[in-house]
């Protein structure tokens, strides 16, 4: 009989794939009001909301990449990356979102990708990882028609700069997340709270994306693969109660199915707008967008992925809140009345943060992807785990962390998904949103008072995987 293999067998990668760790221009650069960089709604939120961010952060100086950027070069490649997956900052390129250009904007872009091919490693560029211009935020942000076709704009501005070069794109970062946290639980700018408005935002940002996508595929003369980097969550029902798993497939529809399947096939789910007509909370798009989504399904897809939602229908109440301290009696709240409730798993391990770390929901979601489009290239664009370190701690929490998540890609691939590449988050310890500085994901620990980096052993651990292409055995 022919034996099951082992999670401890040694995994071999197919060829050429892609190692590496992922940053976000608002987490790492700092410089905000340098080079004629425009502000974004991050940086007003933080000055205006300051009691919404842990300590009082902002990203005004965040690693101070934006001058350390040659350093950190040196050490994406000394940690035997052949990947890394950055963003741009829109208001350095345009500092008010709209023409005209700021040309010491794309000037840095242009040197990090230069910098990055001499070293051998693979620029995966996001065009928008949250940071919207002020000056657009202003006028209805993504509300309004003339975000999206301002960010059409910028696309084609980017790709002709650095098309020649780039060969991975995405265009958007999470449009679920960041539409979900500005839109309906109020965490996130523009701190609104509204279901309807919130769906119809994100159907907008599937409208831009699909725009940006044809500007990128007219403008790149290197051919380009577009895709979009999608936060996928598996929704499983808290318990086997028929409400419990109407709630988990209500949660799926909005959380993972609008916008996932809209990426892949450039059209909305019919049975999702179906039950969203129903409830009344009905996205429209005038026929143009329609009609430039439905001919930009992406070329590859990018999964972030955390953890797994547990889904319970007892949604009494719609109660929101990110837990943000890293203290483990805090609790997050997700909760829409009448819709689904996030519950946490007494026994499952989970971060200070309360992210549950569950690697076979990664398996799922790639076998899912898979499944619904078969053959689809698929990166893992983020994926990676908070914890308190300081220099020197040992790290064994991120390297068991790591193992287990790169295994279950590994069985992924053995079930038949098309995963091109593993982009842990993050590069370094940054800025992390209403976080702020103390939820530590990098390779690279930063000293917050002397911004040093200092590689953490789980660095190391990767290095030896990535120059392997393989997991050893035990
Ligand atoms: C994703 C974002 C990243 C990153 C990561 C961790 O949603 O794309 O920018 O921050 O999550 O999240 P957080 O920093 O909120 O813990």
């Amino acid at each position: 009989m022919k034996r099951m293999p082992s999670t401890r067998d040694v995994c071999n990668f197919p060829p050429g794939f892609l190692w590496g760790s992922a940053t976000a221009a608002t987490q790492v650069e700092g410089a905000a009001r340098e080079d004629g960089r425009g502000p974004s709604q991050w940086d007003a939120f933080c000055a205006n909301h300051p009691e919404r961010v842990f300590e009082r952060a902002t990203p005004e100086v965040a690693c101070d990449h934006y001058h350390r950027w040659a350093e950190d070069v040196a050490l994406i490649a000394a940690m035997g990356h052949t990947a890394y997956r950055f963003s741009i900052c829109w208001s350095r390129v345009f500092p008010s979102g709209s023409p005209p250009e700021e040309p010491r904007g794309l000037a840095f872009y242009d040197r990090l990708v230069d910098a990055l091919l001499a070293r051998g490693v693979e620029p995966i560029v996001t065009l928008y990882h949250w940071d919207l211009p002020l000056g657009l935020a202003e006028k209805g942000g993504w509300e309004s028609a003339r975000t999206r076709a301002m960010f059409a704009v910028f696309a084609a501005v980017v790709a002709r700069r650095l098309g020649d070069r780039v060969r991975w794109w995405t265009t958007l970062n999470e449009p679920g997340w960041s539409t979900m946290n500005g839109y309906l639980t109020a965490q996130h700018p523009p701190l609104k709270s509204d279901p309807k408005l919130a769906l119809q935002v994100a159907t907008n940002m599937m409208a831009a994306h699909a725009m940006a996508t044809h500007a990128l595929r007219a403008a790149a003369t290197q051919a380009p693969r577009v895709g979009i980097a999608a936060n996928l969550s598996p929704c499983r029902p808290a318990t086997d109660s028929p409400e419990d798993r109407a709630a988990a497939v209500r949660a799926d529809n909005v959380l993972n199915r609008w916008l996932l399947e809209s990426a892949l096939f450039g059209r909305f789910p019919v049975d999702v707008s179906r039950c969203l007509e129903a409830s009344n909370l009905s996205p429209t798009l005038p026929d143009a967008d329609l009609a430039a989504l439905a001919t930009a399904p992406v070329d590859w897809l990018g999964v972030n992925y955390y953890y797994p939602n547990r889904v319970s229908g007892d949604a009494p109440e719609s109660k929101f809140h990110i837990a943000n301290t890293g203290s483990r009696d805090e609790e997050s709240h997700l909760s829409v009345k009448g819709q689904f409730r996030m519950v946490k798993s007494k026994s499952a391990a989970a971060t200070d943060w309360g992210w549950e770390i569950d690697p076979a929901g990664l398996t799922e979601l790639l076998v899912r992807v898979q499944t619904l489009r078969p053959g689809l290239p698929q990166i893992v664009t983020e994926n990676g785990v908070a914890l308190l370190d300081e220099p020197g701690s040992e790290d064994g929490a991120r390297v068991r962390f790591l193992d287990s998540h790169l295994r279950a890609v590994h069985n992924a691939i053995r079930a038949g998904a098309d995963v091109r590449g593993y982009i842990m988050w993050a590069t370094m310890d940054n800025f992390s949103w209403v976080n702020g500085y103390r939820k530590r994901y990098g390779f690279l620990h930063v000293d917050r008072a002397t911004l040093a980096r200092t590689r953490k052993a789980s660095s190391h651990w990767f290095e030896r995987v990535a120059r392997a292409n393989a997991l050893e055995g035990e």
